[in-house]
């Protein structure tokens, strides 16, 4: 296991990385990569059995971003750990790049799943999950969700599905961020009480700071204890988390970044 200023360390490299490649292209979707970037440096520098060397190795956990327009956050995780050189993440979203904005498994390395259209990815991992069951495989799969995200009715099937099922080899996250594209997740459609429904589904639940990292790992080994139900980690989070331009904006989801303020926010990042 490792240490909270190891973590915590790669976590400011992620958000440094996605800062520097949407500053790069101008305009990205700011607010919903920051708020998962202590969420993947758990997983890919602590907890997700994975191998850069060897993507496709059938024992690999899995990793769905169901919020599929955070893809600059995880494109930074999987080029800081290896899977392909860090000089590529300045073509996020350019003509013709393997770094589309939304994840896509077709075109970038250690992605597993082509996610943009809300709800789908969630689902995905639930059938992934189901066939780790099926076949008693042991890696487990891992998705994000968002909380404006929540709201699809595609997420609840697929969490009725899971719960009955009792996949306990999936564990979730939701990204609970409190915003979406155009409001607040309350004003929108609102969610609460997030915990009593996942529960209700016949999910494990935890609620925790999403931008501790010694919680997020906590989290994740109870989670793995659990036997006979899917785990849900709802991660309270901050939308636009280490840049004082987005964080807590509504407006950072999708927002124009110039050269400068992205530079200003990573010298700032220390
Ligand atoms: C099915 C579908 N409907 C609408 C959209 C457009 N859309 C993209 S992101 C987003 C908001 C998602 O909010 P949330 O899940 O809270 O993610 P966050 O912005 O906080 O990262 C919307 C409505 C979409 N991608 N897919
Ligand atoms: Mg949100």
């Amino acid at each position: 296991m490792e240490n909270r200023a190891y973590l915590e360390e790669k976590a400011k490299d992620i958000r440094k990385h996605t800062l520097s490649c949407i500053g790069k292209l101008g305009v990205g979707h700011v607010g919903g990569s920051l708020s998962i970037a202590d969420i993947l440096a758990v997983l890919y520098y602590d907890q997700m059995n994975v191998d850069p060397k060897n993507p496709q190795k059938p024992d690999r956990d899995r990793f769905v971003l169901s919020k599929g327009h955070g893809g600059p956050a995880v494109y930074s995780a999987l080029a800081l750990k290896g899977y392909f050189p860090m000089d590529q993440l300045c073509t996020l979203n350019q003509p013709n790049t393997d770094l589309p904005s939304h994840t896509d498994r077709n075109r970038t390395i250690g992605v597993d799943m082509t996610t943009g259209s809300l709800g789908q990815g969630f689902s995905a991992s639930v059938g992934m999950a189901t066939a780790v069951q099926m076949d008693k495989s042991p890696f487990y799969v891992y998705s994000i969700i968002g909380d404006g995200e929540s709201q699809e009715g595609q997420i609840w099937e697929a969490a009725m599905f899971a719960g009955s099922q009792k996949l306990d080899h999936l564990i979730s996250f939701t990204d609970y961020n409190k915003m979406q594209i155009d409001g607040e997740v309350k004003d929108v459609n609102g969610i609460h009480p997030l915990d009593k429904k996942w529960e209700a589904f016949n999910w494990h639940v935890q609620v925790i700071d999403g931008h501790d990292v010694i919680a997020i790992q906590e989290a994740i080994l109870a989670a793995k204890k659990v036997t006979g139900k899917p785990s849900m980690i709802i991660c309270n989070t901050i939308k636009g988390k280490g840049a004082s331009f987005a964080e807590g904006k509504v407006g950072s989801h999708n927002m124009p970044v110039t050269e400068e303020m992205a530079k200003e926010a990573i010298e700032r990042l220390g």
